[in-house]
């Protein structure tokens, strides 16, 4: 009996230990954090604050209409009379967050963007058509996000947050070029207040880290130009590996749809450029991306992440998203 006695307090020991290894949340893991483009994927504990950095360097080249791309040259033909042909935008995010408690974690973001837009005509010369291309630039700030993060679930290990988040319409809708206003897509905010609901589940095992995002914007109401942007929903995945005591490599997939633009800007005309047909912005995108965190001592972090789409389906023509590299510091204090 007494060995009996001995072997089960064993057991029971060697399970505690399991037990409590496995609970153990190590936040200084450099596959801690997801990949660098998810947002809110992380809380803090109680009294924790944390500064970030992230910029952000999006390209779109050419157009599309449904999975299949068009060229400029078939936009003219089909009667607008501009096309666009390419365009970037940089944001430079900056976030705070604050736990007041291991349960909560507040946060807030502050973007601010720049957008470059390409486009082409063409002019009937008398000696033959002549390509006229011209481009177009939006900068300022965007729609800052503000709200909270929840836990609902800590075990093993394992852990659920809910992305209590709202977008307030900080970021103009009234940006104009040579007195005439802009394309939806180089406005620099929705000009409504969306809310972006979403749940968070993130795992650590002993060599690897994973987790999954779904996460929706939700826009409240029309925006004083009398239309309102399409709601989305994104849903992503991803897995991270450390490969050395500092470094973490990444792999992610996600997939994002987004409805069309209801109402319309009445200052904007659908027949001069798909970019200002309210009825052709909608569209959905599946993308990868590779990303590397590194951990620094102090509590800084940096992360680099390039994001590659894979397949996407647009009501066009419409501008077809290309890559995206988001470089990030983050410091936890
Ligand atoms: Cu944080």
């Amino acid at each position: 009996m007494p060995t009996l006695n001995n072997s089960f307090k064993i057991a029971c020991a060697l399970l505690a230990t399991n037990t409590a290894f496995a609970h153990d949340w190590n936040s200084a893991r450099p596959d801690s954090h997801a990949p660098i483009s998810v947002m809110g994927d992380h809380t803090h504990n109680e009294g924790e604050f944390m500064v970030s950095y992230r910029n952000m360097q999006m390209d779109m080249n050419g157009l599309q209409d449904g999975t299949s791309s068009v060229s400029s040259q078939e936009v003219l033909d089909s009667g607008y009379m501009m096309s666009p042909t390419k365009m970037t935008m940089t944001m430079h995010m900056f976030g705070l967050m604050y736990a007041p408690s291991d349960k909560t974690t507040f946060m807030v973001m502050l973007p601010y963007i720049e957008k470059d837009m390409d486009m082409l005509s063409q002019m009937d010369m008398g000696m033959g058509v002549v390509d006229i291309e011209t481009s177009m630039d939006s900068e300022g700030l965007g729609d800052i996000k503000v709200g909270a993060l929840h836990n609902i679930f800590s075990e093993a290990g394992r852990k659920v947050h809910l992305n209590l988040m709202m977008s307030l319409p900080t970021g103009s809708i009234d940006e104009t070029n040579n007195g005439a206003v802009m394309p939806y897509a180089m406005q620099l905010g929705s000009g409504t207040v969306d809310l972006l609901p979403g749940i968070t589940y993130t795992a650590q095992q002993e060599s690897f880290s994973y987790g999954a995002q779904a996460q929706a914007t939700i826009r409240l109401g029309e925006n004083d130009r009398d239309y309102s942007l399409g709601d989305r929903y994104k849903l992503q995945s991803w897995v991270l590996a450390p490969i050395h005591q500092r470094v973490s490599l990444s792999l992610r997939l996600a997939y994002e749809d987004w409805d069309t633009i209801s109402g319309e800007d009445d200052e904007l005309n659908a027949m001069m450029t798909p970019t200002a047909d309210a009825d052709l912005q909608g569209g959905n995108l599946l993308s990868a991306g590779l990303g590397m965190n590194i951990t620094l001592p102090e509590g800084h972090r940096v992360a680099v992440e390039y994001n590659k789409e894979l397949e996407q389906d647009l009501d066009g023509p419409q501008m077809a998203q290309d890559n995206t590299l988001t470089l990030a510091w983050q410091f936890a204090f």
